[in-house]
């Protein structure tokens, strides 16, 4: 019997779990004793090459949930040992999944604090990037912060704004703050800027790009910017937002956003290579990197 369309040309890590039973809600089984030798050395060598780039580098909460939450270079994580030790920090617990769930299951989930992940990790040959995320992306990039009161709280809110905004019609303003945040946020230390986004702490190239390299714009988080500002998904950043703390992003989430979808709908997009008028500049970018590679394809 041939594999079913979804899980052609996917690679074997990923194809068992397409494969596998799943509930109503899209999560799974992890079924970690399913995991090779070579997969779990994979998860080591992602994880150490990471941890190294990240010195000096993740904010200071990242770092030490790595170690509360005992996340190492010991293969890949048991997820219901992990929730185990997450769960009576905030209250998060992380579920597996095979894939990008719809939205609407995503968002659900987040509401009521689990963390969908993907139970499969990247084969030998994405050691470096990859679309989707797998394990090593959700896990060691997503969930060390959600061990943090205040970050929990806010990706708990934002999973409640997912299910108004699927009502409002608003996702893709919304899903432009996960990205600018969530995956690719940037936080003001006391001694520089500091990483807090998963789609940069877990890849050891954007980790050095999106601090240290000139091309990118560096602005000042403000929540109606960001949504007004699109997205490239197959490349580094072309900006990367700015936070004062976890507070005040969480803060500024509990604003009316009645009203900013209303001001949205007024305002026009802005390409993640602009700079506007009222933009706190942090640094600006030469943009060099971008200028010689072709356009990215998928700008939302
Ligand atoms: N599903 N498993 C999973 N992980 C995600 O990060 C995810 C998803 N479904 C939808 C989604 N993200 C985004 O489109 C949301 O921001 C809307
Ligand atoms: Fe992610």
């Amino acid at each position: 019997m041939t594999a079913p369309a979804t899980t052609l040309n996917q690679s074997a890590e990923k194809s068992r779990y397409l494969s596998a039973p799943r509930r109503p809600d899209f999560t799974l089984d992890q079924d970690w004793g399913s995991y090779s030798a070579a997969e779990h050395d994979r998860w080591d060598r992602l994880f150490v090459r990471a941890q190294s780039v990240l010195q000096n580098r993740a904010c200071d909460e990242f770092l030490g949930a790595l170690k509360t939450l005992q996340l190492s270079e010991a293969g890949i994580p048991d997820l219901e040992k992990l929730s185990a030790r997450l769960q009576p920090l905030t209250g998060w617990q992380i579920v597996p999944v095979a894939e990008l769930v719809p939205d609407d299951i995503f968002f659900d989930h987040l509401a009521n604090r689990r963390f969908p992940a993907g139970a499969f990790i990247r084969p030998e040959h994405e050691m470096d990037y990859l679309q989707e995320p797998d394990i090593f992306h959700d896990v060691f990039g997503h969930v060390p912060l959600l061990a943090n009161p205040v970050y929990a709280d806010f990706m708990q809110a934002y999973g409640k704004g997912g299910q108004r905004a699927m009502a409002l019609g608003q996702l893709k303003n919304l899903a432009r703050l996960y990205w600018y945040t969530v995956e690719f946020g940037l936080l003001q230390g006391s001694d520089g800027l500091r990483i807090f986004g998963a789609g940069i702490l877990s890849s050891a190239t954007e980790a050095v790009f999106a601090l240290e390299n000139s091309s990118p714009n560096r602005i000042g988080f403000d929540l109606e910017r960001v949504m007004r500002t699109n997205y490239i998904i197959d490349d580094f950043q072309q900006c990367y937002f700015v936070i004062a703390s976890f507070e005040k992003l969480l803060a500024d989430s509990y604003g009316d956003f009645g009203a900013l979808y209303a001001q949205l709908t007024e305002a026009s997009d802005i390409a993640p290579d602009q700079l506007v008028v009222g933009d706190r500049v942090i640094s600006r970018g030469t943009l060099a990197y971008f200028r010689d590679k072709r356009a990215a394809s998928a700008v939302h």
